[in-house]
């Protein structure tokens, strides 16, 4: 739309450009013509002046061979005048008047000082002259002697006013047709440049953008401004077509030879990636593990969450350093005395380094991370908050998380695995330090256009330090894009585009889209078989969940998840099919989430409260609509719950990928399952067997409960199936191993380099 507004505004300007340059040659040309005019004017009344002297010139000498005081009797009634003639006047050789017409009488004085003025020699002479503010053209005519003395001069006096005024209508109506045909230009020039070149080409542009972005675009526009522009978009189309084709069977053909990555492959391909004597080292502010008091005593949990569910199998397979931020209460118990210690606690393999932040710090580095950038990445209507106290924080933390890296690492050498919106400066002031190493940093949540980038006060510092990195991934391609695109607004940039590079003072970093997973459930440690039948039988007897088919939600209690979106679709299931009361239950797992703050214990609140009004109003002795389990709750209860479900429902506004889905089909191993996931969830784009709906449109969402409630057992099988071939082929060590790939092998690269699509093989 701006870019229309701006294309209009340059046409209007070429527009304006023609229509002055014709506006300014048409008011010369209407000027001189006026001009020519009034001297054909005054060439006439000269005319008129010349023939009325002939015809009086023997009377007015006759007249002047008597006294000098009885010219005016001689001459009578002949010198006046009558219309534009003012009339005439007859004057001594001294320039004194002897006889005048009545309406030159006045102007007598002005005619004689013309007459002094100009030489007596000279036979005759007209001359303007303004007396009383009108313009008065005489004619003069010396009269001589035989001797050839002076005798007397003739005057024929006309008044010419008619004359300016006759040229003033002339420029005025000429002015008027100048000005109009101006218009005419304007609107024909914006007109036809707009229908002919700028809207074709702004079709053109727009179907460019698509066919980079989308998989099949339509065909090009149909009319564009030359015909050789035509046949190029055409082979361009044909050619970008053919050469998607080949990627995608390339892509297709390794995923069939590689299809399914497994821990043991990873530890491998890592080995490979890495190289020898370098350790891959984690950054995240949320840690994998942190302990708690229960009983006094430390225990070990699992904090719930998308980066910990996707890195923590990474690092089991790898092996190397997580570096985190301590939250447990027992955390520093549990710790040495540099904060480190080895998980997972039931078969230690990898190293955690606690970070420590005092709760000041905690609250204004939250602050940024969670008002500042999560509300501005995440477009579900919650307006950020940008406080500078929080961000001299932000930078502060993050020069903690990277000091943090830099002491673990030492004089070696390792792969840094940056994680998340909370360490965005931390690439760069590590490449300041060490600008050997290898950095990529891993973007879980969405980048949104570069619109809604544009309000945060620090985004230059924060695209400076993301680009530290030599890889930074995204989950989708539309992600990728939309940071290329604030590169390009932002900063003084080169982009490559074809091989998707930004190069920044010298230093390029690789944008690639790697849509994150999960692990497979048979390797959380969870229950299978006959012990999963008991925990299911268990769980459904503890929650009074006998006989009714489960719809389940999994998430933290976040705004952007849609979970009072969820209910109310899920309350308005049950008023508009009433037939499925009874038969139904909706249970939600949610886990509480950045309690610290205000908004999110609010949140929590509200969704207490909305559960227990729909519960109470459709709530029967045997059975009731909504369970909400407020609680983290650990991987063998969400595992049982998402097992035993017959829909899953995730509905977030906006979310980067969401991992609950692909955990969804993972549990289904009977194929009896049936997702209703989010069109704004990344993971749309890849589970798109799902019933894909729009949160914010009830309705629709209600219709699509009970769509998958009633969906047919074959049908529910079919789509079944292809989601778990999808997430099964692309699972968590898959994703890693296309990371590591994607890093390049030296830092500092430049967009020479060849760097083609990212495809991981061991
Ligand atoms: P999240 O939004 O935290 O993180 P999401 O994809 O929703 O991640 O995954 C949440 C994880 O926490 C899942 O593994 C889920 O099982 C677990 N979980 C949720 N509620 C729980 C509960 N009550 N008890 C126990 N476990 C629970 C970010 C982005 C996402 C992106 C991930 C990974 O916001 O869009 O998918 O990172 O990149």
């Amino acid at each position: 739309m701006t870019s229309a507004i701006l294309q209009a505004a340059r046409s209007l300007r070429a527009g304006l450009l023609i229509a002055g340059v014709v506006g300014l040659l048409g008011t010369a040309f209407t000027w001189r013509q006026t001009r020519h005019e009034r001297a054909i004017d005054t060439e006439d009344i000269d005319r008129r002046a010349r023939a009325l002297s002939h015809v009086l010139s023997y009377t007015v000498h006759e007249a002047l061979l008597g006294p000098a005081d009885q010219v005016a009797t001689r001459m009578g009634k002949r010198l006046d005048g009558y219309s534009r003639l003012l009339g005439c006047a007859v004057f001594g050789p001294d320039a004194r008047v002897l006889a005048a017409g009545s309406q030159v009488a006045p102007h007598e004085p002005a005619i004689a000082a013309e007459l002094h003025r100009l030489s007596p020699a000279e036979p005759e002479f007209s001359t303007t002259l303004h007396a009383d503010g009108r313009p008065l053209r005489i004619r003069a005519e010396r009269l001589l002697r035989d001797d050839g003395t002076l005798r007397g001069t003739f005057v024929v006096v006309h008044d010419v006013s008619f004359i300016d005024e006759r040229a003033q209508a002339r420029l005025t109506r000429g002015m008027l047709v100048v000005l109009l045909t101006t218009l005419l230009l304007v609107v024909l020039v914006v007109g036809v440049t707009w229908l002919a070149y700028d809207r074709p080409l702004q079709h053109l542009a727009d179907w460019m953008r698509r066919l980079r972005i989308e998989d099949s675009p339509e065909s090009p526009p149909g009319w564009l401004p030359s015909d050789r522009l035509v046949s190029e978009t055409h082979r361009l189309a044909a050619s970008y077509r053919a050469a998607r084709t080949a990627t995608f069977e390339g892509a297709h053909e390794a995923a069939r030879v590689d299809r399914v990555w497994t821990s043991g492959r990873l530890r491998t391909h890592a080995l490979d990636c890495l190289g020898i004597g370098n350790q891959l080292v984690v950054v995240s502010s949320r840690e994998p593990y942190m302990h708690v008091l229960r009983d006094g005593r430390p225990h070990a949990v699992v904090p719930p969450g998308g980066v910990v569910t996707a890195l923590d199998p990474v690092l089991q397979a790898c092996g190397g350093v997580w570096i985190a931020h301590g939250t447990g209460a027992a955390d520093r118990d549990t710790a040495d005395a540099g904060g480190r210690l080895t998980v997972p606690p039931t078969a230690p393999c990898y190293t955690l380094r606690r970070v420590w932040l005092t709760p000041a710090e905690h609250d204004a580095y939250y602050g940024c991370c969670n008002d500042a950038i999560w509300p501005m990445c995440l477009l579900a209507h919650e307006r950020p908050v940008f406080r500078t106290s929080d961000w001299t924080q932000y930078v502060a933390m993050n020069r903690r998380f990277a000091d943090a890296v830099l002491e673990e690492i030492g004089g070696g050498n390792a792969v840094v695995l940056v994680q998340d919106y909370q360490m965005a400066l931390v690439p760069q002031m590590i490449r300041d330090v060490r600008p050997d190493l290898r950095i990529c940093l891993f973007w879980h949540i969405p980048w949104p256009s570069v619109e809604a980038i544009r309000i945060c006060p620090w985004r230059e510092e924060i695209l400076r330090g993301m680009l530290g990195a030599d890889l930074i991934g995204f989950h989708l391609q539309q992600y990728c894009n939309n940071f290329l695109d604030t590169i390009d607004r932002m900063l003084e940039a080169r982009l490559d585009r074809d091989h998707f590079v930004a190069e920044v003072r010298g230093r390029a970093t690789r944008v690639r889209p790697l849509p994150i997973s999960v692990q497979p459930w048979a390797e959380r440690g969870v229950e299978a078989g006959a012990a999963l039948d008991r925990r299911v039988a268990a769980l459904r007897q503890e929650h009074h969940l006998q006989g009714v088919e489960i719809a389940v939600g999994v998430d933290r209690v976040d705004h952007t998840k849609g979970l009072p979106e969820r209910l109310r679709a899920f309350a308005h299931f049950l008023h508009k099919y009433p037939q499925h009361r009874g038969r139904v239950t909706l249970v939600q797992l949610a886990a509480p989430s950045r309690l610290h703050l205000k908004r999110y214990r609010d949140h929590l609140d509200e969704l207490v409260r909305f559960a227990e009004e729909i519960n109470q109003q459709f709530a029967t002795a045997a059975w009731q609509p909504i369970q909400l389990l407020v609680d983290q709750h650990d991987a063998g209860t969400v595992h049982a719950f998402l097992s035993m479900a017959s829909v899953a429902i995730v509905s977030s506004l906006h979310d980067g990928m969401n991992l609950v889905a692909k955990e969804y089909v993972l549990a289904q191993d009977g194929f009896q399952g049936c997702l209703i996931l989010s069109e704004f969830a990344g993971a749309a784009q890849q589970l798109s067997d799902a019933l894909v709906i729009n949160p914010y449109d009830t309705e629709q969402f209600a219709d699509a409960i009970r769509y998958a409630v009633e969906m047919p057992v074959d049908e529910r099988a079919d789509r079944m199936r292809r989601l778990r071939r999808q997430v099964d082929e692309h699972n968590i060590y898959r994703w890693a191993a296309e990371l590591l790939s994607g890093i390049p092998a030296g830092s500092a690269t430049r967009t020479g380099m060849a760097s083609g699509p990212v495809v991981a093989r061991s």
